[in-house]
């Protein structure tokens, strides 16, 4: 039987957090225990990892433990993406689906505080949307010195496709946003007019290779101002087979040498249901495979980001999960005033929780030196979260499976693999999904969750995967780990005593 151990039954949506104080009293893990490879303080400069540390998209450790928000105040745009359709939310920073209400600064000013009040994990506002947020800047500025006024203390975030980000250099760094995502495709003008028909720029429309040019100048020219600033840039690339997949090598290159903190490569999502041109021409996104491939080739560039969820211009909580109809307007209290208790509390029990794993961490690498790569290949592990960096998910509750894989080098974060609904609902099967989740679970060799029923475990086994429960509610990185070594028959990883092995 295993001890107590930290419940992070609740992480998704905890709003107690004097229960998160008993945990962090009750012991957590201990720095016996071993996890894997994730950027950390000992990765990057001090004042780079202040810089990200709370940020779930600048780091992938941090998208386990914090949670961003969208308003969506920024509904125009300047230029037009053949994967995009106006109707639905930006296709670059989400996936399709219409905005469920467009906010003025001084309601989306109202919702973040409230949101603030009850997700103890927020600690990043972003305007993504669902336009441009800097073709609307008026908009975007007033809502971050509106937020600004009563949470400081938050990180402040956009995306835009760059063209009037040359115009607002000096704007975004009084405003103290550290952090901007610049969605660019491509580098030659020859490919951006596939994938851009027109651009509006000082109020005239340009076309074809013409429009694309200006759009790619003014993007590079708002990335070299970023970098001189201080402020870190994500790059983020739509994937486009055919069009831009083999140039986006170079674009890595580039935006590296450039001075881009991330580059964050996300598949075209194109259906004919969404109206774009793309969808309705037939132009297909990758497969996980092709995106996979390209990612690996990328390993030695820039940094990339592979935890991104392409979420809505109004999601609210933890990547992965969508918590904004919670905080729709009307749902709003009319008197809203700022309580940072939970916030502060959470903070408190973050730090320690991540000071464990990271010690941890550190241990993990130098066990998992010991695997001899020759011995055990490098394997890949599907686990159920729902967030805390540990294995706390049933099987049968998860929208997704995170994909690590793991060798002597170490874990490392693959992707997550998504399914169109869980299979548990409403306590009964849902047979409907179990193609979605083969299909999820394509390449993988173990399935690590928390609780699993005996009929879907028969037929995962049965479809040649092993699955464990026995590491539930350990940190993901220590249990792969674990598992990985056990194969390679070293016990160096048995995770700490009593913590993880039912
Ligand atoms: Fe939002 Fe984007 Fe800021 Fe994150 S999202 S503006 S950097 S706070 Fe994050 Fe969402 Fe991916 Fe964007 S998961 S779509 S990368
Ligand atoms: Fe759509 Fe965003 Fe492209 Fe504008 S920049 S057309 S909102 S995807």
């Amino acid at each position: 039987m295993s001890q107590q151990v930290i419940s992070l039954d609740s992480i998704s949506s905890v709003s107690d957090t004097a229960e998160l104080r008993d945990v962090v009293a009750s012991g957590g893990c201990s720095t016996e225990g071993r996890c894997g490879d994730s950027s950390g303080p000992d990765d990057m400069p001090p004042e780079v990892w202040e810089k990200v540390k709370d940020h779930p998209c600048y780091s992938e450790e941090a998208h386990h433990f914090f949670a961003r928000m969208h308003v969506s105040v920024a509904p125009a745009c300047n230029i037009q993406c053949n994967y995009c359709n106006r109707k639905y939310d930006c296709a670059n920073e989400s996936r399709p689906g219409v905005v469920s209400e467009r906010l003025t600064p001084e309601q989306a000013a109202r919702k973040v505080i409230a949101v603030s009040n009850e997700v103890p994990q927020l600690s990043v506002l972003g305007i993504a949307g669902p336009g441009d947020s800097l073709f609307d800047w008026r908009k975007t500025f007033e809502t971050f010195k509106l937020v600004e006024e009563h949470l400081p203390d938050l990180k402040y975030c956009i995306s835009t496709n760059g063209l009037a980000l040359p115009d607002h250099l000096d704007e975004l760094a009084k405003h103290n946003i550290d952090h901007v995502t610049i969605t660019l495709n491509c580098l030659d003008p020859e490919i951006g007019a596939k994938i851009y028909p027109w651009v509006y720029f000082n109020g005239t429309r340009y076309t074809g290779v013409e429009g694309a040019k200006i759009l790619l100048d003014r993007q590079m020219e708002g990335l070299e101002g970023l970098v001189a600033r201080g402020i870190l840039v994500k790059i983020n690339s739509v994937m486009i087979p055919g069009v831009n997949d083999e140039h986006l090598k170079e674009v890595n290159k580039v935006v590296k040498a450039k001075g881009a903190f991330l580059h964050n490569i996300m598949p075209l999502i194109s259906e004919a249901e969404h109206g774009t041109q793309f969808g309705l021409t037939g132009q297909r996104g990758p497969t996980p495979a092709e995106l996979k491939s390209l990612q690996d080739e990328l390993s030695g560039g820039a940094n990339l980001m592979k935890h991104c969820r392409q979420c809505r211009a109004d999601a609210v909580g933890l990547l992965g999960e969508d918590r904004g109809q919670e905080f729709t307007m009307d749902k709003l209290p009319e008197q809203i005033t700022v309580d940072t208790t939970k916030r502060e509390e959470y903070r408190t029990y973050v730090e320690a929780e991540r000071a464990d794993r990271q010690a941890a961490a550190r241990k993990a690498k130098e066990g998992l030196s010991q695997v001899l790569v020759e011995e055990v290949p490098t394997r890949f592990v599907a686990i159920t979260t729902k967030g805390g960096a540990r294995i706390n998910a049933h099987f049968g509750k998860v929208t997704e499976f995170q994909v690590y894989e793991v060798d002597a080098k170490g874990v490392r974060f693959s992707g997550h693999r998504r399914l169109p609904d869980k299979y548990c609902v409403g306590g009964f099967d849902n047979k409907e999904v179990w193609p979605a989740i083969v299909d999820a679970l394509q390449g993988v060799d173990v399935v690590m969750t928390a609780k699993v029923g005996g009929g879907p475990r028969k037929v995962l086994e049965d479809a040649g995967l092993e699955v464990r429960e026995d590491y539930k509610l350990e940190y993901i990185e220590t249990a792969i780990g674990a598992w990985y070594a056990e194969s390679a028959g070293i016990d160096a990883f048995a995770p700490s005593e009593g913590k993880a092995i039912a």
